[in-house]
């Protein structure tokens, strides 16, 4: 993207010809097979973004590289824009749709990166290698419940696990049935479960998200065989992967919907949402907020502590109120 400075006499033409888009768009359902408002510009969705190129697809399904126009911030895999052929057949995005919803993580310092847009719904993929901790699970359903999005638990590599393993997967898969989510066993190698993973996303957009090294791109590659995804071994010595998939990229479904594969991650931070949006990211422990002895009750080891009345009898677990605390206390100690 050029560095150049615009004048404020060409930021504000720019602003009004984007609102004057925007206006016109919005009186319309945002869908890039429908016939183009003006000539000038097409109606497109993103389906890759690297550094300051976008992979814009036009209502023909043809990829165009492009760039943004300077104001219109951060773009993402999922955004709905439009868009103009520039010269050297390179395309130019005008405008930038609202979003429906928006994906963040955290990169370096905390700072927060967008990951994708206008998603339904997140398939929270796990495994055994590398090891899954239920703590980045929960870190998922609570970026889910904040976003509005519906959260999908997807163990994969199930050909992997003897007897006493599988057993113990299905009884944490099913404490996350009990809480009201979908959970599913799946091999991406070894084609078992996915007709299940694919029936949740039809006609949805869905983010397949992770560790590294989980399978997320294998999973693409089994639901889509053309595409022909890199995928990465595990390291040798620690069973990590390797973070071959380094952007988000979205591909359509055959059955209608779309599917987003993303890079791996170390850790999910936390870093935009407080102490509330947490303890509303753990659906089951709703009934009983509101119900401690004291108002400003921490739920950590506070007398009088709903939540731990109902660990005691048996309603909530007590690995989801650890989880909450850890959660919680991870956010007191990160530094601004
Ligand atoms: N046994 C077994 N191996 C699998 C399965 N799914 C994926 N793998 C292997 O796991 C390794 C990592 O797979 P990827 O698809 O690259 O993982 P990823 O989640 O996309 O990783 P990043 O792109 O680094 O985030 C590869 O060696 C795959 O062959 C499975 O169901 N069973
Ligand atoms: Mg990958
Ligand atoms: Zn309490």
């Amino acid at each position: 993207m050029s560095k150049r400075k615009l004048t404020k006499q060409q930021l504000s033409r720019i602003k009004e010809n984007q609102d004057k888009r925007l206006s016109k768009a919005r009186g319309k359902k945002i869908d890039t097979s429908s016939e183009e408002f003006d000539t000038e510009h097409l109606p497109g969705i993103i389906v890759s973004q690297y550094g300051v190129t976008l992979d814009v697809e036009d209502s023909n399904g043809n990829i165009t590289k492009c760039h943004a126009r300077q104001n219109l911030g951060p773009i993402v895999c999922g955004d709905k824009v439009y868009w103009n052929m520039g010269q050297d057949s390179k395309g130019v995005v005008t405008t930038l749709m609202p979003r429906q919803s928006l994906l963040t993580r955290s990169g370096f310092h905390g700072n927060l990166k967008p990951v994708a847009a206008n998603i339904d719904q997140i398939i929270i993929v796990c495994a055994r290698k590398p090891l899954y901790r239920e703590e980045l699970i929960d870190k998922y359903l609570v970026a889910a419940e904040n976003l509005g999005v519906t959260p999908v638990i997807a163990f994969n590599k199930a050909d992997m696990l003897n007897e006493k393993q599988t057993d113990e997967i299905k009884a944490m898969l099913a404490n996350y049935s009990a809480i009201g989510y979908q959970a599913v066993m799946v091999s991406a190698t070894q084609a078992h479960g996915l007709d299940d993973l694919l029936s949740v996303m039809d006609n949805k957009t869905s983010i397949l998200a992770g560790q590294s090294g989980v399978g997320k791109s294998t999973i693409i590659n089994y639901l889509l065989p053309d595409e022909n995804v890199q995928v990465g071994t595990l390291s040798d010595s620690k069973d990590k992967g390797k973070h071959t998939t380094t952007a988000s990229r979205l591909y359509h479904l055959p059955q209608g919907g779309n599917l987003i594969d993303s890079p791996g991650v170390r850790d999910f931070g936390l870093h935009n949402v407080g102490t509330d949006e947490i303890i509303h990211g753990f659906i089951e422990f709703r009934p009983f907020i509101g119900r401690c002895k004291f108002k400003n009750c921490a739920h950590l080891k506070d007398a009088g502590c709903a939540l731990q009345a109902a660990v005691l009898n048996g309603q909530i677990s007590q690995r989801r109120l650890d989880s909450y605390q850890q959660i919680i206390e991870q956010l007191t100690n990160t530094p601004e």
